[in-house]
């Protein structure tokens, strides 16, 4: 049965103008912008990019612990902190050629047209681009922050760490939607491409350059590549690095008559000879830099638990440890009771066998296991139990 005819109602006649851009997605002519190629780089980045995660957020935790986690951090295993960061660093160089190599092969889709197909599709993109932008912005700050420069406005630690989450978030949509795309490439297809496999033998061959000339700064059998890294583990006074020097600390000439003050329930103050007349222990500890160097040596002087029981407060105590530094972000530093009551923790005298150099922390620092650089204050002048 036919339907009665209607008249069709009149439209006014759209007429869009053809203005395809000269360069589309079709321009780009090399093989390797497909699929395949995107995917098993894609699958290298995801590793390393999961991996500077998770070591990150633990620098995170340990540098500035929430409440709730406070009594729950543990200072074993004592070189913890050097293995995670110094692989929060390795993995985040490594990710730099990675992101490279997945960026061109999939920067034709920049020239896709129409721009845009449907609210979804602009979401998709809204949500690549938060993506890239905040992984390019995590690599470029963290690179520089290895090199202590920071040429921005903005505090450093707080906008990496908020970045990195938005960056995950970023990662978890575009994997979701792009699902089926990866779950039809994850394996080979028949027949391999020449040019795929050269290609990713040149970013292996960038990756491996990089890690291994970077490497030795935290990793001690790498050392002697270590060409690239800013840091030499091993070159500094007593054959340590050195991030804040004295003079800028402004503390190049203590006090004569410095006295280490005790405050807690038991107050007390001891001179250099009466700490050193107590018992002297020696620990073997890295220190490890947030900002990828780790150096170990051995230390020796007091144990923070002796100075904290000495003052008669119970072993679950905390402490807050303040530097003879003027100012700076680290002159004050808090430590939780794990490490305060660890027999490792030391309130070091000497270095390797030497008076503590006035670079290292002279007349007294910490150093505790499983810890962050930053906390590892030198030029101890007080510690008071919380
Ligand atoms: N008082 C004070 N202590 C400090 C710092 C600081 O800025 N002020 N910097 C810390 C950092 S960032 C590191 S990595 C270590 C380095 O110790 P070193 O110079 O003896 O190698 O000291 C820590 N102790
Ligand atoms: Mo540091």
């Amino acid at each position: 049965m036919d339907l009665p005819r209607l008249p069709r109602p009149h439209l006014p006649k759209v007429r869009l103008p053809n203005v395809r851009p000269p360069v589309t997605e079709e321009s780009f002519r090399s093989k390797l912008h497909e699929p395949r190629t995107a995917v098993v780089i894609g699958r290298w980045l995801g590793a390393a990019l999961l991996l500077c995660f998770a070591t990150g957020l633990t620098s995170h935790l340990l540098q500035n612990p929430p409440t709730w986690l406070r009594d729950h951090l543990p200072s074993r295993p004592a070189n913890g902190y050097r293995v995670t960061q110094g692989l929060h660093v390795i993995s985040g160089i490594a990710a730099i050629p990675l992101l490279g190599a997945k960026l061109w092969t999939v920067y034709p889709k920049l020239f896709a047209w129409p721009p845009v197909r449907s609210v979804l599709h602009a979401l998709e993109r809204l949500g690549i681009f938060l993506l890239v932008a905040s992984m390019l912005l995590e690599v470029f700050t963290g690179l520089l922050n290895t090199l202590q420069w920071y040429p921005w406005p903005f505090p450093f630690r707080q906008t990496h760490f908020w970045l990195a989450w938005i960056a995950l978030g970023g990662l978890l949509l575009h994997l979701s939607a792009k699902g089926p795309v990866i779950a039809a490439n994850w394996r080979r297809v028949h027949p391999g491409l020449a040019e795929r496999r050269g290609f990713l033998a040149a970013v292996s061959a960038a990756v491996v350059l990089v890690t291994l000339t970077t490497a030795g700064q935290s990793v001690p059998w790498l050392r002697r590549l270590d060409l690239l890294a800013p840091r030499r583990p091993d070159l500094g006074p007593q054959g340590l690095p050195v991030n804040r020097t004295a003079a800028q600390a402004g503390t190049s000439r203590p006090p004569q008559d410095w006295q280490l003050r005790v405050a807690g329930p038991r107050p007390y103050e001891l001179t250099m000879d009466e700490l050193l007349a107590m018992d002297q222990y020696e620990s073997e500890l890295p220190i490890a830099c947030v900002e990828g160097w780790s150096a170990s040596a051995r230390w020796q002087g007091v144990r923070i638990r002796d100075l904290v029981a000495r003052a008669g407060a119970p072993p679950s105590a905390r402490l807050r440890v303040t530097s003879l530094e003027a100012d700076g972000p680290y002159r004050v530093t808090e430590m939780e009771a794990a490490y305060a009551r660890d027999p490792l923790t030391l309130l070091a005298l000497r270095v390797n066998g030497q008076v503590l150099d006035v670079e290292h922390g002279f007349p007294a620092r910490v150093i505790a296991p499983n810890r962050p650089g930053v906390l590892q204050t030198k030029w101890v002048s007080r510690l008071e139990v919380l």
